[in-house]
């Protein structure tokens, strides 16, 4: 919506009923009510929101990264209606979403893959010997899954049998496709991810990498680039490989080329058809803002830049806050909030979608904002979030923050060792260290509210004043 406003263009926020005071919908010029909270009666509605981009005029539609960003059924009836859909075509969405085929065609293009493969006779004899043939441990996956779902580790032929017929019954169930397929299990990966732009008139371009290898359960929690573990050269061969992968599939609009990183190697993982949450972190190193290009290119421009003219300089990194207990599980937290203050200063940008007095409800995905810095370099953003960290302040929701200072804290954070599991490893069954900081701000502030208006006449006269700490700090800060 900053995007479109930015360039003249208003926006029509859609919305459910559990987010009538939501800060979208407070940003747009217009709005309009889809349904009720469950988002399968609401976000979910295909028709609804065709409905309301033509009752209310529009010309395009932008999905966002979330409910229906990645459905090529979704890309086809906006088309299909007359609306420009701001992303890539439905029918390279419905290829790249299926992640046998992205494999097949990525192999076909020269892209590096995990050894591994297709099962076609789909008879379990035959998948033993492709395991043999790869090596254990090997992964089963699903043809349609994708972030992390019907995954399954093997350690040795002994548990192939029972791990392939139960990755195919998950399959079945969660996408309505039960082939599975096979590929060599990496143990210890980095997950590299690289932004890519392609117009209409066939002029494709990557801007660099992500490093998001700081994740759990699959859901990103800390994005940064560049990435602490590529050459130079490496960074080449990764870009070209990741432009390769997007002509191949006749890509248009901004697309990301997942990675796996390990031992000095990278193979293909799979694309992601969306503007991603961790954008952002491109957006400050290559000065392009990503969502305003994906508008010119949806309205048939030609991309405003070339491959030459994207450089990194500096380094970004993005932290995600989320409405969650990291000391209980990670268990989302919903209700008032009571009280928020985000943090301001140079090189530092928050994406917001909560604001102070406001309501999280519990229906949707609990990420609050995302918190992005730049610096010259890795040490200058990294010690520029901490800070900006710190001065988050958040009541009557709980949060990750806490948790999120102690990851970047880390020492091994710091010397950029990331893998995909550094989460498990270094910070199991993390617990705050001081549990007590909500009631201590809490009543630091009742306090100062309670002597905000004495406090400048009296405190001269008062015996204690020497030894009250609210004279000396500020009662926010105690
Ligand atoms: C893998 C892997 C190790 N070896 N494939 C997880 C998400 C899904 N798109 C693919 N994933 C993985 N595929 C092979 N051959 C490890 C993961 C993986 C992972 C990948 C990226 C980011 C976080 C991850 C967390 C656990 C597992």
């Amino acid at each position: 919506m900053r995007a479109a406003r930015e360039m003249g263009i208003p926006t029509v926020a859609v919305y459910s009923e559990a987010d009538t005071q939501a800060l979208h919908v407070r940003s747009a010029a217009e709005s309009v009510l889809l349904g009720p909270a469950p988002a399968n009666e609401s976000y979910l509605v295909i028709d609804r929101i065709i409905d309301a981009a033509r009752a209310t005029g529009c010309d395009a539609v932008h999905p966002g990264y979330g409910f229906l960003a990645e459905n090529a059924e979704f890309a086809r009836a906006v088309t299909d209606a007359g609306l420009k859909f701001i992303g890539p075509t439905a029918k390279a969405i419905r290829a790249l979403g299926n992640k046998l085929e992205a494999r097949a065609m990525m192999m076909n293009a020269g892209v590096p893959t995990v050894p591994g493969g297709e099962v076609k006779s789909g008879k379990l004899e035959d998948f033993k010997q492709l395991a043999g043939k790869i090596g254990f441990p090997v992964l089963v996956k699903a043809a349609a899954g994708g972030g992390g779902k019907g995954m399954r580790v093997v350690e040795d032929e002994a548990e192939l049998l029972d791990a392939v017929e139960a990755a195919r019954r998950e399959a079945k169930s969660a996408f309505g496709d039960e082939t599975v397929y096979l590929e060599k299990y990496l143990g210890r990966p980095r997950h590299i991810e690289f932004q890519v732009m392609a117009d209409e008139h066939g002029n494709t371009v990557h801007l660099f990498e992500r490093e998001c290898s700081i994740q759990r359960r699959h859901q990103k929690i800390i994005e940064e680039t560049p990435s602490p573990a590529l050459t130079p050269e490496l960074r080449k061969e990764m870009g070209e490989a990741a432009v390769a992968a997007a002509k191949t599939a006749d890509y248009t609009s901004a697309g990301t080329v997942e990675f796996l990183f390990q031992d000095g190697r990278f193979y293909f993982l799979e694309v992601n058809t969306r503007i991603q949450v961790e954008h952002p972190v491109t957006e400050f190193v290559t000065g392009v803002d990503l969502v305003k290009e994906q508008i010119r290119i949806a309205s048939g421009e030609k991309l405003s830049f070339t491959q030459e003219d994207i450089h990194q300089r500096g380094h970004s990194t993005e932290c995600r806050v989320y409405a969650e207990d990291p000391a209980n599980g990670f268990l989302p937290s919903a209700g008032k909030l009571v009280y928020l203050r985000e943090p301001a200063g140079a090189n530092l940008r928050i994406d917001s979608g909560v604001y102070s007095g406001g309501e999280v409800p519990i229906f949707y995905d609990p990420i609050m904002s995302k918190v992005i810095t730049y610096g010259a370099n890795r040490e200058e953003s990294t010690e520029r979030m901490i800070l900006a960290l710190t001065d988050y302040r958040v009541l009557g929701i709980k949060n990750n923050v806490e948790f999120l200072i102690e990851v970047l804290s880390h020492p091994e954070y710091r010397k950029g060792n990331l893998f995909t599991g550094f989460l498990d490893q270094f910070l199991p069954e993390w617990q705050p260290r001081n549990e007590n900081k909500e009631i201590s701000l809490a009543l630091a502030g009742a306090a100062l509210a309670a002597t905000a208006t004495e406090s400048h006449t009296a405190s001269g006269t008062a015996s204690t004043a020497a030894s009250t700490p609210w004279q000396s700090l500020g009662g926010w800060e105690l």
